[in-house]
């Protein structure tokens, strides 16, 4: 019997594209750019298969001009908020994620992201790496002290509750909100909140862990980023859409925000320009995920999901 073909956009790990080859017909991408809609629905005439990133947009349009050939989207990432997941099963195509492979890569970065936005990283390394560091005094670059600090986590799936475990490693209090509570053994002493507004108000750092969906997009408008404590830190390592960018900046130009630490922006890539006259809002290129154990570890789940799919059995991760 000929290897199912299957088409991978983006330049995944070695480890990888090794496996891939070994067991697939691959098809790449000649650069690492993300597919265009154009791509992927010419492409979907010569695969049976694709495993694809965030970057590749399967809106309805899309899916409305797949091929018939395609039979299985086998994502290289947690979020699903790229693919129109009802317009591709209506197209009868499965569809997969690589969910608790980057739990803890991406709670690093979250915990990057607070430490750097609380302790002035941006404006720390600016100065002393252009030489231009001559004055040191005890009012200098004086930060908010994350031990001890409350900690508000929206979304206690995988991330959110690697980033409390690690949280607790520096006495926070954690405190969080989800769509339902958590047994106890996973809330691991964490207070519920079982409103959004609630949370906020005792969250001198509040960290977004939840998916993109319809009713959390611009969720941290103006009025809910009023209700965090004056001189909050936000945190986003989840996905841009979740914030207000214009309500974000009006927070921290008021000073009502003491910093920002985002790795997930509107638009991707390049980020929101507004953002960069602020040292203190902290950025990183949505790269949460992004180390060599992880990037193998999302490799090898994708397989294993196309594995699976092409035995015959139903994928450990089909949605
Ligand atoms: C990934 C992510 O790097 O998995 C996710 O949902 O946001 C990222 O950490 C990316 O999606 C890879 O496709």
């Amino acid at each position: 019997m000929s290897r199912p073909v299957i088409w991978i956009p983006r330049r995944l790990s070695d480890a990888t594209l090794d496996r891939a080859r070994r067991d697939y017909e691959v098809i790449l991408k000649d650069e690492d750019t993300a597919g265009t809609a154009d791509e992927i629905i010419a492409l979907s005439a010569k695969v049976d298969g694709m495993i694809p990133c965030h970057s590749e947009h399967f809106s309805a349009d899309v899916v409305g001009r797949l091929d018939p050939r395609l039979k299985i989207v086998a994502n290289h990432s947690v979020g699903l908020d790229h693919c129109d997941i009802p317009a591709l099963k209506s197209k009868g195509i499965t569809v997969t994620n690589t969910p608790d492979v980057l739990t803890d890569a991406t709670a690093e970065l979250a915990m990057l992201l607070m430490l750097g936005a609380a302790r002035h990283a941006v404006a720390g390394d600016r100065v002393v790496r252009s030489g231009a560091w001559d004055f040191w005094s005890p009012a200098f670059m004086v930060g908010k002290q994350v031990t001890g600090s409350r900690l508000g986590i929206v979304g206690m799936g995988g991330v959110g509750r690697a980033l409390a475990r690690k949280a607790r490693g520096l006495d926070m209090e954690i405190h969080y909100h989800n769509r339902t509570r958590l047994a106890p053994e996973l809330e691991g002493g964490a207070t519920y909140h079982d409103s959004l507004d609630s949370l906020l108000e005792v969250s001198d750092f509040l960290s977004l862990n939840c998916p993109a969906t319809a009713e959390s997009t611009g969720m941290m408008n103006a009025e809910r980023l009023a209700k965090l404590p004056a001189g909050a830190v936000l945190v986003n390592a989840a996905r841009g859409s979740l914030v207000d960018e214009t309500a974000l900046v009006e927070a921290i130009e008021s000073g009502h925000l003491a910093a920002a630490g985002l790795d997930c922006f509107v638009t991707e890539p390049g980020g929101n320009p507004d953002f960069a006259r602020f040292d203190n809002i902290f950025m990183m290129p949505h790269v949460g995920s992004a180390t060599v154990k992880t990037r193998d570890a999302m490799g090898f789940r994708a397989l294993d999901n196309l594995d699976a799919f092409y035995r015959g059995e139903t994928p450990g991760d089909a949605q």
